[in-house]
């Protein structure tokens, strides 16, 4: 092994295989451009990956003040030196030609190149004219789960208690509100409980709705190094799709979209029939286990097999590899958080843990997964629907403490209702009370549900848009003002990735034209907006990103998510370190809960919870009430159907969601020539039996459609589930000849041309897993398969009518061979040498 690997055609590279217990081998990948060498690199500059929540360390190589490759950090803990695809070539983005270097002003309906005074004077004045004339809640932030913890603060503060809106959220409201709702709901407070080191440990590995393989494929590489080792894991997987992890599991269960707390409430009947409880914990760490057991005591998995169209005999068989595990571990990602009962199914997911008592040892962990780099971020700082440092917004101690940090009066923090969702804050938009939205970092014009409304939203005359971002999307081209931003690589400050791995992301190379840090943007609005403290000093004190950190590290200390051990000097050479961090914990935390639950006491907790069916907020009282002594809550969920149902004239179910080679609106990837080729443009996947019934063939071009929209596509043949399409979100059209978006009743290319604006009660998630669709032919193909990769869930079946042409099979050639080392023993080349 080591050499050379075209990591287009092999994403996950060659194995390193360990045993249960040992510790995961080294292996360092290198790719640099233009087949550089390393001598040629002038200096490696520390950071880690910002295309998924893995948190993959690396190294940016730079010559010439340019980037010219990457290199992953062997010393690092979460991956070992290893990179996924898009961290390996994604870099490349950031020297497109066609980078925002100038902010640009809307003059005459047309969007003009301008300055910074011009473009910040505008914003400033539009923002005290609105606080004038219609007061703080006309104004709304819409910021994302991609900038750096520094960002996030700064904002917060300056929306929270400079402004004093409401309105402030981020596009991890798409992304990780469940994640974020199920840790709140079943242990009190947001806060990972597992670790990725559990991987090594645990005898099962679970994955509900969560596509590793393609979507944290450095973590795949792991479990495929267990695999490969000796005592391997079994693994289960809930996904109707035949994703990699599908393939490989022991136990694939595929249900009908939209499902899963039927299936949920199936396998904890069963470890409940079979007394697979470890009755010791659920006493000593849990309430709720009577409502749960009698909840569950009828939804056998002979129910639950009609609900879902799969056999009882596999869901026993899942029930019995979860109920006989010693060593659990579960992931919970996109097909679990992206539907109508997603914080219902997630909290499920928890409960099976706490049944069985699988929680804060090595090896048994569960991951409600980010999915965003930055996500946790988002949520920790206060820059989602949530107060700064997991602070409970009904809880008036939290507020004023929160006013104490901020040198404020409590009532400049607006805490009278739960702060404002993001699909909220855009029924706002729409409706004429929200005047003006800044949106930093995200592209709701291609990834918020229903697309025709949100782009007739955002152009709005009486809307003020404000968009932030390195190109011009489909979203800046429905701003007033467009911002340049720089971004990773360009910019300092620290990020947080799914199992709480801190990570410092140093400035490698200065950001194209006058394209300024985030940061640096929100200070100067701070400044011009002159915000406050209640001695009148100024709101925003601090000046750069590590005075933003430590500013924050004050906010966050006492609270769960505590930095205050953690320093920019410490972050730098070594590994990440997972907060909590602090004296009592100096090296950081791999994992929660070791000792029962900590943070769900009635004066610690982030939130009293909510109903599981209606989302409606619990009281102070009854939460004292039910929970007096801060255990984890066993809460059940009775399964409700999809509110969308295939009919005659949408027979179809539709899901959307991920390839390996792009991320999200690939703003990004479509600017990295490997990535682009390897998924060029989007498609449709639907199985075998429904080609046939339709007399559909392999390439044929399609329109999918629902009472939305429609949008068209190659067809691709896979073994996903009958009666289920799935359409890939990333194609929006910046790059299409317009640019700018399906004129009025032509169909488009974009998935969410096709979704629906609803979303779960409870975390406020938008529903892009599931809706009703029609599925027509276009145009007869010429016999070209589709653009979909071969490598990947979409990989075409053998034996279907006109199976892609091997010509085909997805490959990156030259420009995609990636150096990789090893193996190597991480007790000498990673572990703590620093
Ligand atoms: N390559 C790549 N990696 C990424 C990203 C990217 O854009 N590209 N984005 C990052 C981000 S922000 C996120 S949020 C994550 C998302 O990561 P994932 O959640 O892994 O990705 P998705 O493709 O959205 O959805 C996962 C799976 O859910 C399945 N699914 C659909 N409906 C259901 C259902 O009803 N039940 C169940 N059990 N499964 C269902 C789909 O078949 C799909 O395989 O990925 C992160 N990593
Ligand atoms: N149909 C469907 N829709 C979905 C999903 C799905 O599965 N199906 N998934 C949802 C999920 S989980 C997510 S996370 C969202 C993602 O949706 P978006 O957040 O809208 O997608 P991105 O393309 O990541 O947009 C990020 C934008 O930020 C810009 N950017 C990158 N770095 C920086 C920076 O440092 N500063 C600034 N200012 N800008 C920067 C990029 O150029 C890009 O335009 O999509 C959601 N939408
Ligand atoms: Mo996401």
């Amino acid at each position: 092994m080591g050499g050379h690997v075209d990591r287009i055609a092999e994403p996950w590279g060659g194995r390193t295989p360990y045993a249960r217990g040992g510790t995961w081998p080294v292996r360092v990948d290198t790719y640099l451009a233009d087949g550089l060498d390393q001598a040629a690199v002038q200096r490696w500059v520390q950071s880690a990956s910002i295309l998924h929540s893995d948190g993959d360390a690396m190294d940016v190589a730079v010559r010439d003040g340019r980037i010219v490759g990457v290199r992953g950090r062997a010393v690092d803990r979460v991956n070992h030196g290893r990179l996924g695809p898009k961290d390996l070539f994604g870099w490349q983005a950031n020297a497109s030609p066609d980078r925002l270097t100038r902010p640009l002003v809307r003059e005459g309906g047309r969007l003009v190149e301008s300055d910074w005074d011009t473009a910040m004077g505008r914003i400033a004045g539009r923002t005290r004219q609105l606080l004038e004339e219609r007061g703080p809640g006309s104004i709304g932030f819409y910021t994302s789960g991609q900038l750096f913890l520094e960002e996030y603060y700064t904002l917060a503060v300056i929306a929270r208690a400079g402004i004093g809106t409401h309105h402030l959220d981020g596009n991890t409201r798409l992304c990780t509100s469940t994640a974020a709702e199920a840790l709140k709901e079943s242990f009190g407070c947001d806060g990972q409980p597992g670790t990725y080191d559990d991987i090594d440990h645990a005898d099962t590995i679970a994955l509900f709705g969560h596509n590793i393989a393609e979507t944290q494929p450095v973590q795949w590489m792991r479990v495929l190094d267990r695999l490969d080792g000796a005592d391997p894991p079994r693994l289960v997987c809930v996904d109707p799709r035949p994703t990699r992890v599908a393939r490989l599991a022991d136990v694939h269960l595929a249900p009908r979209v939209g499902t899963n707390v039927a299936l949920l409430n199936a396998l904890l009947h069963e470890i409940v029939r079979t007394d697979r409880v470890d009755h010791a914990y659920v006493a000593a760490h849990t309430v709720g286990y009577e409502e749960l057991a009698r909840r569950v005591a009828g939804t056998t998995p002979e129910w639950a097999a009609r609900i879902c169209d799969v056999p009882a005999a596999r869901i026993r068989e899942a029930a019995e590899v979860l109920g006989t595990a010693a060593r659990l571990l579960s992931t919970v990602l996109q097909g679990v958080y992206q539907s109508h009962q997603a914080t219902a199914a997630a909290v499920q997911i928890n409960n099976l843990h706490l049944l069985r008592g699988m929680l804060g040892r090595p090896g048994a962990g569960v991951l409600q997964m980010n999915g965003q780099p930055t996500a946790q971020n988002t949520r920790e700082c206060g820059a989602d629907g949530d107060l700064p440092g997991f602070r409970n917004w009904q809880n008036d101690q939290h507020v004023a403490d929160l006013a104490r940090v901020w040198n404020v009066d409590p009532s400049a923090i607006p805490h009278h209702g739960p702060p404002t969702h993001a699909m909220q804050m855009f029924r706002y938009a729409e409706q004429g009370t929200v005047r003006m939205l800044w949106i930093s970092g995200t592209n709701p014009a291609v990834s918020l549900p229903e697309l025709r409304r949100i782009r007739s939203v955002l152009a709005q005359d009486r809307l003020f848009v404000v968009v932030q971002d390195l190109f011009l999307t489909e979203t800046a081209r429905l701003a007033d003002v467009v911002l340049p931003a720089a971004t990773w690589g360009e910019k300092t400050g620290t990020f947080t990735n799914a199992d709480r791995t801190v990570h410092l992301s140093d400035k490698a190379v200065d950001p194209p034209g006058e394209a300024r840090a985030d940061l640096d943007v929100f200070l100067d609005y701070a400044a011009r907006m002159d915000f406050r403290d209640k001695d009148g000093g100024p709101l925003v004190d601090w000046h750069d990103p590590e005075s933003a950190f430590e500013a924050w590290k004050r906010c966050s200390a006492g609270r769960p998510c505590d930095y205050t051990g953690i320093t920019y000097e410490g972050l730098r050479g070594g590994s990440g370190i997972q907060w909590p961090c602090h004296t009592g914990a100096p090296r950081g935390t791999p994992r929660l809960y070791t000792d029962g639950v900590t943070w769900a006491a009635p004066d610690v907790c982030e939130t009293y919870g909510k109903d599981l069916v209606t989302g409606a907020a619990t009281e102070a009282v009854e939460y004292r009430a039910l929970n007096p002594d801060g255990k984890a809550m066993l809460k059940a969920a009775d399964y409700l159907p999809p509110h969308e149902e295939p009919d005659e004239r949408y027979p179809f179910q539709l899901t959307t969601g991920r390839t390996l080679y792009h991320f999200h609106t690939r703003t990004k990837t479509a600017r990295a020539p490997q990535l682009d080729g390897a998924a060029p443009d989007v498609w449709v996947e639907a199985s075998a039996a429904d080609a046939a019934a339709h007399g559909l063939a392999e390439g044929d071009l399609v329109q999918v459609a629902t009472a939305r929209g429609a949008l068209r596509g190659r067809l691709r043949i896979t073994g996903i589930r009958p009666g289920l399409l799935f359409v890939p979100f990333h194609y929006g059209y910046w790059d299409t000849p317009s640019g700018q978006g399906p004129a009025e009743g032509v169909p488009g290319r974009a998935a969410n041309e096709a979704t629906v604006t609803d979303w779960d009660p409870v975390s406020k998630q938008p529903l892009f897993k599931t809706a009703a669709a029609a599925l027509t032919l276009v145009e007869r193909g010429d016999g070209t398969a589709a653009p979909a990769p071969t490598t990947t869930a979409s990989a075409p079946v053998d034996g279907a009518p006109g199976t892609a042409p091997r010509a085909r099979t997805t490959v990156g050639g030259p420009s995609a061979y990636v150096t990789e080392s090893g193996p190597l023993p991480w007790d000498e080349y990673g572990g703590d040498r620093a």
